[in-house]
């Protein structure tokens, strides 16, 4: 059950400064590795993070990390921002130049500064038609296709534990009526591309709700159905995906949509979160100012919008600067947008629940009859390539430490591991426990995983005590 939070009228159930208190508690459950300025709820009716953080919402901004050298830029980030989004640095051609070859300086310096700062992160975008690395430009087909599984792969697993939402694909769907895929390179690899980078994602970083995430789908259009359609499959076929982003890049000509709320609460009815993600509204005056108030109202208004980034933070920093779409001037001046997002925020809403309900549905296991203890593999594979999920479930006698055998078909090899170490790469190969994973209680679990080329694993695993 939602309760109404509303510091202005009378049907406020939880004090203003406890339930900030609250919210910051719930926020670091499920902050990962990220510590929250609990002070920020000082500023709480003044600031945009603080003000979210009272129904349990974020506030967030996409930061330029060239810009934290910049003390105006920075000080408004500290003080109103609760989440960070990299404006481009955790894109594949900044985090990947060369095939297989990691750069992540610039997302690295963005997570530090969360992290010393109590915010969180969303990882912004793990496959894109856009912003590529040159490289990827000669490949198609199944050499493409390994090359997202593994950019998925490192990225997601080099920031495990860092991030708190991932947008795993970024803009697959067209604009106009045709409600289908966009065209790109990945796309041409298959269609079922996304669900791969999905469950790729999954893998490697069990802990980040992973999202679709695009433009042009806030009101119910024939982009926005075609979304809808591929997160009710993915859902229905257990397809790991938690949230959806709008980005909600509005403007004159396509203004915030009259069905925007029931857009979001369609989504969320589906069982994923939304999240409002690169928001920035062309304009000034009254037309600019009502606009951000209805979108903050609209995700206040859904238990499950858990969260609004802002596209930037001065409109000078925007990627449409002459737009003057943000929240703050070139000066770092607070505008009249600024003034009633906050107060949009103030006048409270639906509290988002502060355990988010499971998302992916549990896998059947049989459990562990009188054995030490039991395997089970979750496959992902496709044409020249797979990614394997591998659960580990204890015995009643729980373990110090396991390893777990499988069979290889021929010509398959093992190219990448985590949360383990393999004896081999091809054929018959062992799985063997890390320092941190070998110590599963009884009847619990624990996860490793590893992808290859050719086909995966088909025959039983087994488990045994090591
Ligand atoms: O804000 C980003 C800008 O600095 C880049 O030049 C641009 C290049 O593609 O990408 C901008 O961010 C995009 C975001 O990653 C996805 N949604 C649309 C944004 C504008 O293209």
């Amino acid at each position: 059950m939602n309760h109404v939070s509303a510091r202005s009228s009378g049907r406020r159930t939880t004090p203003p400064r406890l339930r900030a208190a609250l919210a910051s508690i719930a926020i670091g459950v499920v902050a990962v590795g990220t510590t929250l300025a609990l002070a920020s709820s000082a500023s709480a009716g003044t600031a945009l993070g603080a003000t979210a953080a009272e129904t349990g919402r974020y506030f967030g901004a996409a930061v330029a990390v060239n810009k934290l050298s910049d003390s105006v830029y920075v000080g408004i980030l500290n003080r109103e921002f609760t989440m960070v989004t990299a404006e481009n640095e955790m894109k594949w051609d900044a985090t990947e130049p060369n095939p297989n070859q990691f750069t992540y300086t610039g997302g690295d310096r963005l997570v530090s500064h969360a992290q010393a700062n109590g915010m969180r992160v969303r990882g912004h975008a793990l496959a894109w038609h856009q912003q590529q690395p040159r490289w990827t430009s000669v490949l198609s087909g199944s050499a493409l296709r390994s090359a997202m599984i593994n950019h998925v792969t490192q990225v997601a697993t080099h920031y495990r534990g860092k991030i708190y939402a991932w947008d795993v694909v970024n803009e697959a769907f067209a604009d106009g009526g045709s409600g289908g895929r966009r065209d790109s390179n990945l796309q041409r690899t298959g269609d079922d591309w996304i669900e791969a980078a999905f469950r790729a994602a999954r893998a490697a970083d069990p802990g980040a709700k992973l999202c679709y995430n695009d433009y042009y789908t806030d009101g119910q259009n024939a982009k926005s159905n075609g979304v809808y359609a591929m997160v009710q499959d993915f859902k229905a076929r257990g397809v790991p995906i938690d949230c959806v982003g709008f980005q909600s890049h509005f403007t004159g000509q396509s203004p915030v949509p009259s069905d925007h709320q029931a857009n979001l609460q369609r989504f969320v009815d589906l069982g994923v979160e939304v999240q409002i993600t690169e928001l920035d509204i062309e304009g000034s005056g009254s037309s600019q100012t009502d606009s951000y108030s209805r979108v903050v109202r609209a995700c206040l208004a859904i238990s499950r919008c858990t969260g609004i980034t802002v596209s930037g933070i001065r409109d000078t920093d925007s990627w449409r600067a002459s737009a003057t779409p943000l929240l703050f001037d070139g000066n770092g001046n607070k505008k009249a947008a600024y003034t009633s997002t906050l107060n949009a925020l103030n006048a409270g809403g639906t509290t988002v629940p502060s355990t988010p309900p499971p998302t992916t549905p549990p896998t059947t296991t049989p459990p562990p009859a009188d054995g030490d203890c039991t395997a089970s593999v979750s496959l992902n594979s496709w044409p020249g390539g797979f990614v394997a999920t591998v659960k580990v479930i204890a015995g009643s006698a729980g373990l110090n430490g396991w390893v777990v055998s499988l069979s290889l078909p021929s010509g398959a090899t093992v190219t990448d591991a985590w949360s383990t170490q393999n004896t081999s790469t091809s054929g018959a190969v062992s799985f063997r426990n890390v320092s941190y994973n070998g110590a599963v209680g009884a009847g619990a679990s624990t996860e490793f995983g590893f992808q290859g080329t050719g086909k995966g694993p088909t025959g039983t695993a087994t488990c045994a005590r090591a």
